[in-house]
């Protein structure tokens, strides 16, 4: 059997969706295939998407005969922890630093490349078997959500023409209404408005920029409308992000508007990051002209250091 699955802490549409669809494929072209997370969904999978039917499982019994697909990871440390890394034979991913090492293990069944989505690898697969015109509408659907998450509706630096083209030809089989996109982002926010400490928790880190003295802790949470969330959350972020380090920022990545909101409430902080990323605070917030990812912060840290 082959298992396409992926990492252990938390599962997001990106790769969901990436093993969902690449077994899919595997079975049309004749593979004993299956997609399989042990680990939590996070809130980009959200409920709409969970009510699809898609074929995917939550626990596995291992076998003898067991082969590993490892979807949108390549770091060994981050597997679900049913992979037995001896048995890993294809891994499609799109987060460096592991090229080489899949290389050397599976040759050219590692597709490691540093653009969008692992979704769009997972497409690109489908193209060239030339099965596209099999594909499910769910998978489809599937592909477009880890597509439009993982590049911030295109407005991420690490979009590719690739991840468009993907995305352009999938709305072909989706059959998705003209406001999807929205309804996605809007419909994440609302999940993490439910629960806006838990899914802060759950992507805030603890940072050490070279450029700043001291560790601090960054949250960050992509919506779709940051006015609301600004508006009525600001004690929560800071109570939540202040617990953790007295010096902490919340970067707000509003897709629907293409820009990052930034708050911060010391001045230290407020300075620094005024110097670094070109905004000006006012009232505790920053607006950025553009989106801004958190490796993407910790880059220009290291570039203008
Ligand atoms: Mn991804």
């Amino acid at each position: 059997m082959k298992i396409v699955t992926s990492g252990a802490s938390y599962i997001d549409i990106d790769a969901y969706a990436g093993c969902i669809a690449y077994a899919e494929l595997l079975r049309l072209q004749g593979e004993d295939a299956l997609a399989v997370c042990t680990a939590p969904l996070n809130e980009s999978v959200n409920d709409t998407i969970r009510s699809w039917d898609a074929s995917i499982q939550t626990a596995h019994e291992p076998s003898e005969r067991d082969e590993f697909i490892m979807i949108d990871v390549s770091h060994p440390e981050y597997f679900d922890t049913i992979v037995n890394i001896e048995k890993v034979s294809e891994v499609i991913d799109h987060h460096p630093g592991f090229e080489q090492y899949w290389r050397d293990r599976v040759g050219d069944r590692a597709l490691i490349e540093f653009i969008g989505a692992a979704c769009t690898l997972v497409y690109e697969k489908w193209k060239s078997a030339g099965l596209l015109d099999s594909m499910s509408v769910t998978s489809a659907r599937l592909l477009i959500c880890g597509i439009l998450d993982n590049t911030l509706n295109f407005g991420a630096k690490v979009t590719t023409q690739r991840d468009i083209e993907a995305y352009e030809e999938l709305l072909k089989i989706a059959n998705l209404p003209g406001d999807f996109t929205a309804q996605y982002f809007s419909e994440c926010q609302s999940a993490i408005l439910r629960d806006l400490v838990g899914a802060m928790r759950g992507d805030t880190k603890v940072l050490s920029f070279q450029s700043f003295g001291r560790p601090m802790s960054v949250g960050q949470l992509v919506v779709w409308d940051g006015s609301k969330i600004l508006a009525e959350n600001q004690d929560t972020i800071s109570q939540t992000l202040s617990a953790v380090k007295p010096d902490w920022y919340m970067n707000l990545v509003v897709v629907g508007e293409g820009k990052s909101y930034f708050i911060a409430e010391n001045r230290e902080v407020q300075h620094w990051l005024e110097k670094l990323l070109d905004v000006r605070f006012d009232n505790n917030a920053a607006v950025a002209d553009r989106l801004w990812l958190r490796k993407e912060i910790i880059k220009q840290d290291i570039e203008r250091a």
